[in-house]
């Protein structure tokens, strides 16, 4: 994970995991590239999910990308190949992180009212101590993370344009996470969250 160009910053998380946030991954001229390009390449659609036994829409746009259907909160997303910004995106990403991913999530935040829960990713297939690895592009954005059984030492980072978080170790069995919504007048953002899935 280390790469001379980045000295290698601290751990986010006071126990039970690990989370670093490199703010400037990309150059601004890079994430501008990407951040258009990802908003026409990818088909992006607004998906239901069960939610106490109900179908209610997410607030966000979504994508899949990877070589198998993906199943969580009750709904499967088939899923799409990876065009040329995402294997842009993906081979930077191996390179910095000395890992491989075989799958991406993609989020798609119009504005301040899009959100996302809080939640762990923590689904069987990624095995137990996975590396997740977050590209932000656009607005940015109040990422928080709480303990998951004490809801305690809430940590808030701002998602910068251009950064990456990686999430690594326990985080993702001790630690939840959210986008909370803001009344913030904001503009766009894409998230893609790299996973490795047996
Ligand atoms: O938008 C983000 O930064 C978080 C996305 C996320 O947690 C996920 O896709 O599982
Ligand atoms: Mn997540």
């Amino acid at each position: 994970m280390q790469n001379s160009l980045f000295p290698r910053p601290a751990n986010l998380l006071p126990f039970q995991g690990d989370v670093f946030y490199e703010p400037g991954f990309f150059s601004k001229q890079e994430a501008d590239n990407h951040l258009i390009a990802l908003q026409s390449e990818i088909p992006w659609k607004q998906e239901p999910i069960l939610l106490f036994g109900k179908k209610i829409m997410q607030p966000r746009l979504t994508a899949w990308m990877g070589d198998k259907p993906y199943t969580y909160s009750g709904i499967t997303m088939q899923p799409h190949v990876f065009g040329p910004t995402m294997m842009a995106i993906k081979n930077k990403l191996e390179a910095f992180t000395q890992s491989t991913f075989n799958t991406a999530l993609l989020n798609l935040y119009r504005d301040g009212s899009d959100s996302m829960g809080w939640h762990r990713d923590n689904e069987k297939e990624l095995g137990p101590e996975p590396i997740i690895a977050s590209i932000s592009l656009g607005a940015v954005r109040e990422f928080q993370l709480r303990h998951y059984q004490t809801k305690e030492h809430v940590q808030k980072i701002s998602l910068e344009h251009g950064s990456l978080l990686l999430m690594q170790g326990q985080t993702n069995t001790y630690w939840e996470h959210r986008i909370p919504k803001t009344s913030k007048p904001l503009a766009a953002r894409i998230n893609i969250t790299f996973r490795q899935i047996q």
